[in-house]
């Protein structure tokens, strides 16, 4: 009887150890670093989900002061299926801080958002879930 109660527990450890490694969580949202031949734009969506997803950008010179620049355009695409959606402009909320709202990314897989502010361009990789 002992050892019985010893091996269910056993069992009871392993079985918890496993649902620990394999439950699904919702990955956080990671900021996504590109630096363009002036500026250093770092890029942090709301969502790593498919959907309507809002993007936080924060855009610096090499020096890490607040990127001039009246208007950013995020253009964003997944050149493989050979899908783009129309720009999205969005003027700055305070000095290099630029919050782009209602971008509707529709499916899942490889995405890339084109970031421009004057001449300045990164392509940020975005991998949906
Ligand atoms: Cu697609």
């Amino acid at each position: 009887m002992k050892r019985y109660l010893l091996g269910a527990s056993a069992v009871a450890i392993a079985v918890a150890g496993a649902l620990f490694v394999l439950w699904p969580r919702s990955v956080e949202a990671q900021p996504h670093l590109a630096e363009s031949g002036q500026l250093r734009f770092v890029l942090t969506p709301a969502s790593t989900k498919s959907g309507v997803n809002s993007f936080d950008l924060r855009i610096t010179d090499r020096a890490g002061n607040p990127a001039q620049g009246a208007e950013v355009v995020v253009e964003p695409a997944m050149p493989q299926m050979g899908h783009t959606i129309a720009p999205i402009t969005a003027g700055p909320s305070e000095p290099g801080h630029y919050q782009v709202g209602n971008v509707e990314l529709f499916m899942a897989g490889q995405w890339e958002i084109t970031v421009s502010l004057g001449a300045e361009r990164v392509v940020i990789p975005l991998l949906l879930t």
